[in-house]
């Protein structure tokens, strides 16, 4: 197998290292944990990226989430044209916000009431403050190797970035900002149940990623979302369910309708902008309604709802609601899945695969992962020399070994065959 060339790549992140820092606009993309030259990208077809140097990559990252229909589909293209020949911003309502709140809610009834941000980070830290201002309480419980954006009070024992360049919790975040963030092993009853025995007065929330994306894919196990349901209310806490990787995705319901548990709060991001930046957050109107300007509780933003992102994430769930497209992205990631498992039980390299929706995720394991510590113990020198494998055999992975992969429904079985293949050489060559 031939390197691919790749010197239009690493001139350009040589004189971006100059501009921003690592050469990137966000951490992971840097390839700091695989090593190498991150891909400069020309261009997105369907399931590929190109990148500048004419290099093609069947994409397992789609952004990280946002593009169930892969790259540039015809409906969101012609949706975002066409709005931004009437304009990319107004600072007033539009009805594209309208249409774009009465679509989610049709899938999320759980969001009585729902406000538009510009990321995933913006919902969660409203979401709290939301919770915190309904409860008045001031108490956080996240789970450790979740991650719900950058806002300093949930930077703590986060996933992602922060776990992929292995960083402790993050200096400029003052201890004091942490301080009523408590942080628990993801799918451990019992320390939550002995928190809430020694804290529940005090908590106003418990955020969970329901299926956690940020440290590679984790199922929760069999009734803890129920289990965190109950025992908040017991409580008198809210469950917020950051569903920004997971929504639309692993349940054309989000994990709420997969799971049969109804959180207070919801925060969605990724597929409902179509690819531009968009988040969302709401639930049940009492909570909501403390929102300015309804209530007291502030939070803005210039470019919320911004008409370009509603028009795409519109045009992208019509198209996903209007055709088999989830379906299709669901196999994708099954059946790329078990591509994967086959490949490494062939070479004899043990591995953790799992597929929910569209979205999969491995591990270099010999056990189960269940939560940030056993995920912590999977092979990430190997992981590392396997990406740079697949690269060269046109497999574009996250960069991370603790990111999950993505499907579309451009990810016909023919190219998830061509991924396979892929698969099979390069953990035969590790
Ligand atoms: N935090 C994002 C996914 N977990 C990664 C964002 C990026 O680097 O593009």
């Amino acid at each position: 197998m031939t390197e691919l060339s790749t010197t239009r790549s690493e001139a350009l992140f040589s004189e971006a290292q100059h501009l921003m820092p690592g050469g990137v606009s966000s951490p992971v993309r840097a390839f700091k944990s695989v090593g190498g030259v991150p891909r400069f990208i020309e261009r997105g077809e369907g399931p590929y990226l190109v990148d500048v140097d004419g290099n093609r990559y069947i994409d397992y990252v789609l952004s990280f989430g946002p593009l169930l229909l892969g790259h540039a589909p015809e409906a969101v293209t012609r949706a975002v044209a066409e709005q931004a020949a009437k304009g990319s911003s107004y600072g007033a309502p539009s009805p594209l916000e309208v249409d774009l709140a009465e679509t989610i809610q049709g899938i999320y009834p759980s969001m009585e009431r729902l406000r538009f941000v510009n990321s995933g980070t913006e919902g969660a830290m409203s979401a709290v403050r939301a919770a915190r201002a309904y409860t008045g309480r001031d108490k956080v419980v996240k789970f450790d190797g979740h991650y719900h954006g950058h806002a300093d009070l949930l930077l703590a024992k986060a996933g992602s970035g922060v776990a992929t360049l292995g960083l402790p919790d993050s200096p400029g975040v003052p201890a004091a900002v942490t301080a009523d963030t408590l942080v628990v092993p993801f799918n451990d009853e019992a320390t939550v149940r002995e928190l809430f025995e020694r804290e529940g007065e005090h908590i106003a929330a418990v955020l969970v990623e329901p299926i956690a994306g940020n440290m590679g894919l984790v199922r929760p196990r069999e009734g803890f979302l129920a289990f965190l349901r109950e025992i908040t209310e017991a409580h008198g806490a809210l469950l917020v369910f950051d569903e920004v990787m997971v929504g639309f995705r692993v349940h054309p319901g989000g994990a709420q309708a997969l799971y049969g548990v109804t959180p207070d709060v919801t925060n969605l991001g990724k597929v409902i902008g179509g690819g531009l930046p968009v988040g969302a957050y709401g639930g049940r109107a009492e909570v909501m309604r403390l929102m300015a300007p309804d209530g007291p509780v502030y939070q803005a933003g210039t470019l919320s709802g911004n008409p370009l992102a509603m028009a795409a994430g519109l045009a992208l769930l019509r198209e996903a609601q209007s055709s088999d497209a989830w379906q299709l992205a669901a196999d994708a990631a099954r059946q790329t899945a078990e591509a994967i498992q086959s490949a490494a039980d062939a070479a004899g390299v043990p591995v953790q695969t799992d597929a929910v929706g569209a979205m999969f995720g491995f591990f270099l394991n010999e056990q189960p992962v269940t939560d940030y510590a056993s995920a912590a113990t999977s092979d990430t020198a190997t992981f590392a020399r396997l990406h740079k494998l697949l690269l060269d055999r046109g497999v574009y992975l996250p960069p991370s070994p603790f990111e999950a992969c993505f499907t579309s429904s451009a990810h016909t079985p023919e190219v998830v065959a061509e991924a396979a293949e892929a698969f099979r050489s390069a953990f035969a060559a590790l």
